[in-house]
């Protein structure tokens, strides 16, 4: 079985060209924050704390509507994958678990491979089911539906399905499973909204009910594709709704590309939270829609603010808060790594920006109406340059000084592309 990819005195050399400056500009950035009231050291706590799930998908070339553009050296199956989010965990100390979906991850042997992760230093997160797609050899197609399908036999086995992929999870040590369904119409008259949710309920009550002890059911809402004029679970209002009728086990999960233009997803957050129900969350960043780019690239400050309510709910927690982060990314044009690697920085970055938020400033300003020192108090931490904090905290917890520069100095795709068989060609959204 093998074991982390990367030795501690490969990344213990490459640290060592950096730690003198690092040191200088963590001291000055920690004795102006000193000066602001907070404490770096607690920052960096907290920062070290912190960590994302990686999607096992995000680690192979994702592609569009129109192609994919594979790179040699990508993984072909959940073993290459786990070695790939083991580099990733390895260099940023950040994101110690991976999210399988099935079936695109299944083995004969789960027990064997939830080995494999831990000797590569990973565990599992949130398993997810894939009821959008149909398998070679399946029984009944998932053309006109899954969970929410009118053809009874269809629904059974979107259901027998999702509560494979619980049995498969137990194993592999995961507490949650995601579903996310493709459910929908393309034509209005396509679909009697009402039927159809119904349907989608009374078959996520079933797998609701096979939950072990201690499991979440996560219920991810998105707003079109592959459905472009209604999608069953549509908003965080349907999934909520879903989510209270089907009981405390199932909360909802917010992907951050699956609204409409403009929504404020940092408001979707709080009042999630209000409830009780806010279960998880898919980071990646988006132009037009859902472009799953990566997180941080496009519109950081939003990120900034959707971490800023998720540190309010953190400190008023309600019913066991404890929401699963994730990166859900598609990578079109990078190496899979890199894309995540950078994302990992960006979403601990944004984490440790709404950490330095003076909060009793923000309170009192929010409860006497000062409307600028309220902004103020976001802006103020907003600007502020958190890279020594994190990269500090990275280093100390055995990761990279600068991760994407030492990935490329090891030469890791470049060995995997002698090692690994080229993945196939064909367009397909991940
Ligand atoms: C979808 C969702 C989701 C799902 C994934 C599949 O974001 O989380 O599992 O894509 O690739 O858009
Ligand atoms: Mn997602
Ligand atoms: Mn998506």
């Amino acid at each position: 079985m093998n074991g982390p990819p990367l030795s501690a005195d490969q990344i213990g050399s490459h640290n060592d060209r950096r730690l003198d400056a690092l040191r200088d500009e963590y001291d000055s950035l920690g004795r102006a924050l000193d000066r602001r009231g907070v404490d770096i050291e607690a920052v960096k706590a907290r920062v070290a704390g912190f960590s994302i799930a990686l999607p096992s998908w995000g680690s192979g070339r994702g592609g569009t509507r129109f192609a994919k553009f594979p790179i040699p050296g990508e993984p072909t199956d959940i073993h290459e994958k786990l070695e790939d989010c083991a580099v990733v965990q390895q260099l940023s100390r950040a994101t110690p678990r991976v999210s399988p979906h099935f079936p695109w991850d299944k083995v004969e042997d789960y027990a064997a491979l939830r080995q494999e992760a831990a000797a590569l230093g990973l565990a599992f997160d949130a398993v997810n089911s894939n009821t959008f797609q149909d398998q070679p050899g399946q029984a009944h197609s998932y053309r006109s539906g899954s969970l929410a399908a009118t053809d009874p036999a269809v629904r059974a086995q979107a259901v027998a399905h999702n509560i494979e992929c619980i049995e498969i999870g137990r194993q592999l040590g995961s507490r949650a499973i995601t579903v996310w369904v493709g459910d929908g119409a393309n034509f209005p008259g396509q679909q009697d909204f009402a039927a159809a949710l119904d349907r989608y309920l009374e078959s996520a009550a079933e797998i609701y009910a096979a939950l072990p002890d201690g499991w979440r059911m996560l219920l991810e809402h998105k707003l079109y594709e592959p459905a472009f004029y209604a999608t069953v679970i549509s908003d965080w209002g349907s999934s909520i709704l879903a989510a209270q009728q089907l009981g405390p086990k199932a909360q909802c999960l917010v992907d951050l590309g699956h609204h409409a233009p403009n929504v404020n997803i940092e408001q979707i957050v709080a009042r999630l939270h209000r409830f009780g129900k806010l279960g998880g969350f898919h980071f990646n960043d988006s132009k037009y829609g859902d472009d799953d780019l990566d997180s941080g690239a496009i519109n950081p400050h939003q990120l900034f603010l959707v971490f800023n309510e998720l540190i309010e709910a953190e400190a008023r927690p309600r019913d066991g808060f404890d929401p699963a982060y994730m990166i859900d990314q598609s990578h079109n044009v990078t190496d899979p790594i890199e894309s995540m690697l950078s994302s990992a920085e960006a979403i601990a970055g944004a984490f440790a920006k709404a950490a330095i938020v003076d909060r009793n400033a923000l309170h009192a300003a929010q409860d006497s109406n000062d409307v600028m020192m309220a902004f103020q108090a976001l802006r103020g931490a907003y600007r502020t340059d958190v890279t020594p904090i994190v990269e500090m905290a990275r280093i100390e917890a055995g990761g990279a000084a600068d991760p994407i520069a030492l990935y490329r100095a090891m030469g890791w795709r470049e060995r995997k592309a002698q090692e690994r068989k080229p993945v196939g060609l064909g367009a397909g959204i991940v």
